[in-house]
């Protein structure tokens, strides 16, 4: 199976709260549909312009608290919102993507996902599904609530089922040795243990922007690609296992 994670920042504009790109999102969806069913996918999406802003304007990062219960609540449906799009455009295609809650199954502590059941997932795929996860509010141990990131819910995934290689779709050619705006900046080809980058942690991210995706990939077994999701051609290049953007072995 492959994850595709759909970065926020490509399926929505993070600068104008609740926008949505369509033309990028049917451009991934036209893509996979010239592998499905050949090859089985798993699909996580971001908060983008949905759901970070909420998260923040909320304090769901910083834990339970009454007051911020209808927040919570608020911020899911934002993010349902932002799913049921891109659902729809799969299935408007044909493609049979199904969608998930990670709220609803994964329990969460320091921000990973510390109990939880992938037996729907499992069940969904057996049956060539797409599944369609995203980044969420979960249900806290440690803190009571809190916001689930995307990049932790493939962690997880990648480390309870069988995954072919892991594909990051974001709004640049990949890992950069800098910040990719600074002059200069380099693009990392191949990324190992010794790899330093500067992960750049955007303001806008309540869930650790680029830092947390690169850490949560040094963790995975299966090999890891970061490509510009903008650029079509690139997904259907690291499906194939063509050199594209930054690879993690
Ligand atoms: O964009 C964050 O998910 P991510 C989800 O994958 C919310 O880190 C609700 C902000």
């Amino acid at each position: 199976m492959i994850v595709v994670k759909l970065g926020g920042s490509i399926i929505s504009d993070k600068s104008k709260p609740f926008s949505f790109r369509q033309n990028v999102v049917e451009g991934i969806a036209e893509e996979i549909s010239h592998f499905y069913p050949k090859k089985k996918f798993l699909l996580v999406h971001g908060g983008g312009s949905y759901g970070h802003p909420l998260a923040k304007k909320y304090g769901i990062r910083e834990g339970f608290a009454e007051e911020k219960m209808i927040g919570f609540s608020h911020t899911h449906q934002a993010m349902l919102e932002l799913n049921k799009k891109i659902v729809d455009i799969f299935l408007k295609k044909n493609l049979p993507a199904f969608s998930v809650s990670p709220s609803s199954v994964f329990v969460i502590e320091n921000g990973e996902v510390v109990e939880g059941s992938t037996a729907a997932m499992e069940a969904l795929l057996e049956k060539n599904f797409i599944p369609v996860l995203f980044g969420d509010v979960a249900m806290a141990r440690d803190r009571g609530m809190d916001i689930l990131s995307g990049d932790q819910i493939i962690s997880f995934i990648e480390g309870k089922l069988e995954v072919e290689k892991v594909i990051f779709l974001m709004d640049v050619d990949g890992i950069y040795d800098r910040n990719p705006d600074e002059k200069g900046a380099k693009l990392v080809e191949m990324l190992d243990k010794k790899t330093s980058v500067e992960g750049k942690t955007g303001k806008f991210d309540v869930t650790g922007g680029i830092k947390n995706k690169i850490e949560e990939a040094m963790k995975m077994k299966c090999p890891v690609y970061f490509i510009n999701g903008m650029t079509r051609g690139n997904l259907t290049k690291a499906i194939e296992g063509e050199k594209v953007g930054t690879y993690k072995p």
